[in-house]
């Protein structure tokens, strides 16, 4: 297949015949295509993912379609956004060794990457489901954060080649689009698309929706996601976009990558394991969840510590970038200027992300795109109190972000509406 031709979509019937000369799949698994099988596994939103085994091993084929899956194809969207995937991905191997899947082969024309797969990992979201613990995701999703987040920043890029990388995301417009209406719009009306758990939620959203504060706060959020081309961001780094085994971790699926804020990757991410954890007691037919909540509260508090101190390692060791230049600080021996600065900038992120994570969590709720977490609960009185939580958690987390001062009390908080017996 070559990227000259039109594109079409893969099918189980057709990728073996499509692909059986692929020279980077046949090295990878073995070129001998009758004894290829076939999957196709996606179940995320937008694309369509193979995993296909040959005699010598496995690979992973994730294609881009023209539309949104999750909708159909009256929502068209354009197949750059497998260009986009593949950019992020190269960068975040270059930044993040080791943090996402090796890339065998990237196809623009059929928009498709054949990419390593990931055994026996899982979706953390579903192992978090699941109930399971796994040691080391704070530790390995913290430094992902703060090596990406940092490195592709005017903090340690060299101007001209982040002005070109930003040039290069600008185009990925129509990614941005979804979330600019997905997340931070949408959620705060009656918008066509929206659903939630009805009727029980009813009374709370028409309140949420009269919220003036938490609209304009939403709104501010929006302007800073705009509007702040910071650093190169995964995008939509949920956990979701995470697959787990025991002992690794790894970050799949930056298509919606562009320049934004910092505090949008670390925001939605935490507020996904806030998510996990209201939804924990729609999860304990198996038994109950006291341990999963303390560990995610220990998870989110470890996370933000790992992160904050990978970025101030970086920002001592590899301040190369044109801001907050050591020529102003270190080398005129003003080591605390550096300092000072540095709190600051880990300030504005703090303060941003607890108003990106409580946007997150609305919009899971109240918008298109649920998660599992809350839709697995088939109990739909037990759903919507799980939901209930989250949202009350996710308004106050976003309209007082700038009150709130450290990661235990937001977990403080989260703890107290977690208890409280009527919602
Ligand atoms: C129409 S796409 C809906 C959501 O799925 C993706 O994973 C993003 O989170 C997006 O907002
Ligand atoms: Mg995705």
């Amino acid at each position: 297949m070559t990227g000259k031709l039109p594109f079409e979509a893969l099918s189980v019937e057709t990728l073996s015949t499509r692909l059986g000369t692929n020279e980077a799949l046949c090295a990878k698994i073995g070129k001998d295509t009758t004894r290829w099988k076939v999957r196709e596994v996606g179940d995320g939103n937008l694309n369509l993912v193979f995993i296909v085994e040959g005699a010598s091993g496995a690979a992973v084929v994730k294609q881009a379609l023209p539309y949104v899956r999750l909708v159909g194809d009256s929502w068209p969207l354009p197949l750059k956004r497998s260009f986009f995937e593949y950019h992020a991905l190269t960068r975040q191997e270059a930044r993040a060794p080791g943090s996402v899947p090796a890339i065998y082969h990237f196809d623009e024309g059929q928009a498709l990457i054949i990419m390593e797969y990931l055994s026996p990992h899982i979706i953390l979201r579903r192992a978090l489901i699941e109930g399971r613990q796994l040691p080391d995701i704070a530790r390995d999703i913290g430094l992902f954060m703060a090596r990406t987040l940092f490195r592709g920043s005017d903090l340690s890029m060299v101007t001209r080649d982040r002005k070109a990388d930003l040039a290069l995301f600008a185009d990925n417009v129509e990614l941005c689009d979804i979330t600019e209406n997905l997340v931070f719009s949408d959620p705060y009306f009656d918008a066509r698309m929206n659903r939630h758990t009805s009727p029980q939620l009813d009374g709370l959203v028409a309140e949420l929706r009269a919220d003036r504060d938490l609209k304009v706060e939403a709104q501010r959020l929006k302007h800073i996601f705009a509007a702040n081309a910071e650093t190169l961001l995964h995008g939509d780094l949920h956990s979701g976009s995470i697959m787990v085994t025991d002992t690794e971790t790894r970050m799949i699926d930056p298509e919606f990558a562009f320049y934004g804020p910092m505090a949008f990757d670390v925001g939605m991410l935490l507020a996904n394991f806030w998510m996990s954890f209201f939804s924990q007691r729609g999860h304990e037919q198996t038994g109950k969840r006291d341990a999963m909540r303390a560990y995610l509260l220990d998870v989110i508090v470890e996370t933000w510590s790992v992160f904050r101190a990978e970025f101030s390692h970086l920002w001592r060791t590899e301040r190369t970038g044109m801001l907050y230049q050591k020529s102003l600080f270190e080398d005129q021996g003003d080591r605390l200027g550096a300092e000072q600065a540095l709190d600051h900038v880990l300030h504005q992120v703090w303060t941003d992300l607890l108003g990106f994570a409580g946007i997150e969590v609305h919009r899971r709720i109240l918008g298109l795109a649920h998660n599992a977490d809350f839709e697995t609960i088939a109990d739909e009185d037990l759903r919507a109190t799980c939901e209930a939580k989250a949202l009350k958690f996710g308004r106050h987390i976003a309209v007082n972000r700038r009150q709130i001062h450290s990661i235990d009390e937001v977990n403080t908080l989260a703890t107290l509406i977690e208890q409280e017996n009527s919602i």
